[in-house]
């Protein structure tokens, strides 16, 4: 959204807000987060929100403004495929096996930690990063020679594998293109929301 330049109402919460905040589930059933709601439409996931916020708010600032360029492809585009395809590679390829190291690494109680659970997707997440490293050898983006929603999904990816000190599987090329992301204005303004609850800030 902050790309997109729109406005939007941000809620910040202790994690997990299932346990944290009374009533969460009444609102959001699976209790998880992020939970979006726009008008009548609720979502509950986060590559699902980059999709169609590329699409609905394609968008307010950049039809008046050709310089800025969209954040979604459409479909007559001829990279229109790799552009879903990376999408839906960041959390079902890249976020996924990072979810068991969150589990059992990082948010398990000392006594119950299955250290062999998380070194297992460990190496998991390393290999699955082979493709992104091919494509990031002779591109700066994913598709289209621009920054589109693919770079945020796969971008978020990237950066909470640094969050749970899995950066020495980048290669050099994927190390440069996150650092090349998180340069931007946009995520920058991103990063300094929610610092009150952020569960990797340890004290
Ligand atoms: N596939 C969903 C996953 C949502 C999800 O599991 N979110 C996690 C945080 S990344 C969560 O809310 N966990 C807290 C809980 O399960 O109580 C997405 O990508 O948004």
């Amino acid at each position: 959204m902050e790309e997109l330049g729109i406005n939007y109402t941000l809620e910040t919460m202790p994690f997990p807000p299932r346990y944290t905040v009374d009533s969460y589930k009444e609102l959001n059933s699976l209790g998880t987060v992020p939970y979006f709601v726009d008008g009548d439409i609720q979502m509950t996931e986060s590559v699902a929100i980059c999709h169609y916020l590329g699409e609905k708010y394609l968008g307010e600032k950049h039809q008046d403004d050709n310089a800025v360029p969209a954040l979604a492809l459409s479909v007559t585009e001829a990279d229109y495929g790799n552009y879903l395809n990376w999408l839906y590679h960041s959390d079902a390829t890249l976020t996924f096996p990072q979810t068991l190291v969150l589990r059992y690494r990082e948010f398990s109680a000392p006594d119950c930690q299955q250290g062999q659970t998380a070194d297992d997707y460990e190496k998991w997440f390393a290999a699955r990063l082979t493709r992104l490293n091919e494509h990031l050898s002779t591109h700066d983006y994913l598709c289209a020679d621009r920054f589109t929603m693919a770079d945020i999904a796969i971008g978020f990816s990237l950066h909470l594998a640094t969050l749970l000190k899995l950066e020495q599987h980048f290669s050099p090329p994927v190390a440069d293109y996150l650092a090349r992301l998180k340069q931007r204005p946009a995520f920058q303004r991103a990063q300094a929301l929610g610092k009150e609850f952020d569960p990797f800030i340890r004290t």
